[in-house]
């Protein structure tokens, strides 16, 4: 019978003195800025819940984890942890050379020894790791085109803690987690891990593993970095507390996790095992496709639904964690109780609610019925997730110089405007290189900074519920996916291409610069000496030649009211 020993695991982090000195030391050490993935990892890497990892991962475990999911010595460790830095940092680095590791306002958290300098083959990675070099997945899309071009590795040494001010009570080290288990006397524990709210299904599966592995409950959501898209965790939290007062207190706990997940299915759920493990836990429930990505760009699953199961399985025994498998939850209405899936008879009536479909219903402001969730869950939801035609969004327009943007533009800020009910910006392309990107020129580096800023002030604005108008060139597809995936954490991005033809908005030439740049006096201009990557699935393609502006920002606004944006 799996018992745990829960001893105290060892940690980076050196004595409280010794950090003293040493933080003084690394003040004047070459410092790296870490990202917020980073941080997460460096946290866990600190605190033990990465054991038996020591630092980022050098060369040598890296390929070894990417090829065979074990260290260089032969441990099993499925997810590369590696430290990934711009070219021109790792440029200024010597072997062996201590950095400090600072945290976004620039505390230093821990030094690194930099054993390992290299740049990665990122696809072989996104193929071994994640199963395809496909950029739908979301990990594969962070590693191509959020993560550095180099590694680095080598051992941590801890100096503090990463600093939370949110739900401080509800987070555990490792070490914390297992002296609070030998206190109350736990030697089993089932831990859940989640990054959504918990519903009925979720409460009965909890439930159900507890009873099966006979062990104690602990509810451990993922607080770090999970899907894009998801419900932010301090609405998740504030969910999880609603309901906590469902589970028996005596046998039941609730800690919160700040791991960055990569949504890597079944080398995640090894993943989260271990690291379960190294939380004291004896037990760890994988259900129906666990940590999984999402479809792929050929419109199907990464992995099968119980793929991570199948490989839970294989290694538990040597990972010391045992899985408690469960096939998806159905409500079978006849009995007014949940199930699972493959428990239930032919002919019962099975009622289940998608999360797209819990989505829509809440966008919608839909019923959300008892069976399904908690009256408290679905209120807290409502609270965050108001219906669409009340949450910000973006509608960004893109197209040649003088394709007609800013006309459109102007013409559908009005009408929005008179419509009233959210606050409307517009973020015209010459306004914006007036105002915010007074400093900047056209070179594919300053378009890109101009881009960005752009979509960080449209993605504040419809995080506040208020509508954002850019009217950008925005020439590259891979800076408009970038500020699509900044504004989609908090509402719709509407991508509208003005397809006004190259030769038109020539012929027209309003401001007297084709022109110009045929003459070779501008220089790297768009559609003559620069590119313009035509937008493959815009939300809308407006053609302009022959419509006027009036028909132009029509469309736009029936195409904002189909997606639910505005109240028909
Ligand atoms: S970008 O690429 O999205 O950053 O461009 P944007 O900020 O929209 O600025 C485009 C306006 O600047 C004028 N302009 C040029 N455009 C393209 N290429 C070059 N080299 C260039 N130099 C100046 C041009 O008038 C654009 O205005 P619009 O409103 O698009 O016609």
């Amino acid at each position: 019978m799996m018992m745990s020993n829960l001893a105290p695991i060892s940690e980076l982090y050196v004595s409280y003195d010794s950090a003293q000195k040493l933080k003084a030391e690394a003040g004047d050490l070459l410092s790296w800025d870490l990202t917020p993935r980073q941080i997460c990892d460096l946290e866990l890497l600190m605190n033990g819940g990465f054991n038996p990892l020591r630092g980022f991962l050098g060369q040598k475990d890296y390929d070894s984890v990417v090829e065979n999911m074990r260290l260089a010595d032969g441990s099993l460790w499925p997810m590369p942890i590696t430290l990934d830095v711009s070219e021109e940092f790792a440029a200024k680095l010597e072997e062996g050379q201590d950095i400090a590791l600072r945290d976004q306002e620039g505390v230093i958290l821990a030094t690194m020894t930099v054993t390992d300098n290299w740049t990665p083959d990122k696809s072989r990675e996104a193929e071994k790791v994640f199963g395809a070099d496909d950029q739908a997945h979301p990990a594969v899309n962070y590693l191509h085109n959020t993560a550095g071009k180099v590694y680095l590795g080598g051992p941590v040494t801890g100096i503090q803690q990463p600093v939370h001010y949110d739900f401080r009570a509800r987070r555990d080290t490792p070490n914390e987690l297992r002296a609070y288990f030998r206190k109350l006397g736990w030697r089993r524990i089932v831990a859940f891990q989640t990054r959504n709210p918990l519903h009925r299904a979720h409460q009965e599966l909890t439930f159900r593993a507890a009873k099966e592995a006979q062990a104690n409950l602990l509810i451990n959501p993922v607080v770090g970095m999970t899907k894009p898209g998801d419900i932010d965790h301090f609405t998740r939290v504030r969910c999880y507390e609603a309901v906590l007062d469902q589970y028996p207190s005596a046998t039941t706990s609730m800690s919160l996790l700040n791991l960055a997940m990569r949504m890597a299915g079944p080398r995640e759920a090894v993943w989260h095992g271990l690291i379960r493990k190294n939380h004291g836990c004896t037990h760890f429930i994988v259900g129906r496709d666990h940590a999984g990505p999402g479809k792929n760009s050929a419109g199907e699953d990464f992995y099968g639904p119980y793929d991570a199961q199948d490989l839970f399985r294989e290694h538990q025994d040597e990972m010391g964690i045992e899985m408690v498998d469960f096939k998806q939850m159905v409500y079978v209405q006849e009995r007014a109780q949940y199930e699972p899936a493959d428990e239930v008879e032919e002919g019962a009536t099975v009622l289940n609610i998608s999360g797209t479909e819990l989505r829509r219903r809440l966008q919608e402001g839909l019923e959300i019925p008892e069976w399904f969730s908690f009256p408290a869950v679905v209120a807290e939801l409502r609270r965050t997730r108001p219906p669409r035609s009340q949450q910000g969004f973006t509608v960004f327009f893109t197209g040649f110089s003088g394709s007609g943007k800013s006309t459109v533009a102007n013409a559908l800020m009005v009408k929005l405007m008179e419509m009233g009910g959210r606050p409307v910006t517009l973020l015209d392309g010459d306004i914006v290189r007036k105002n915010l990107s007074s400093e900047l020129g056209f070179s594919k580096e300053h378009r890109d900074l101009n881009i960005r800023r752009i979509g960080y002030v449209a993605s504040e604005i419809t995080k506040n519920g208020g509508i954002a108008i850019c009217a950008p060139i925005a020439p590259y597809a891979t800076t408009r996916r970038a500020v699509r995936e900044d504004v989609e954490q908090f509402g719709a991005f509407v991508e509208v291409h003005v397809a006004t033809s190259l030769e038109e908005c020539e012929r027209r030439d309003r401001k007297g610069l084709y022109k110009l740049a045929r003459e070779g006096k501008i220089k790297e201009f768009t559609g003559i000496s620069d590119p313009y990557d035509m937008p493959e699935t815009p939300e809308l393609r407006l053609e302009t030649e022959g419509t006027d502006v009036d028909f132009c920002a029509q469309q736009v606004l029936l195409k904002l009211e189909s997606m639910g944006l505005i109240a028909a």
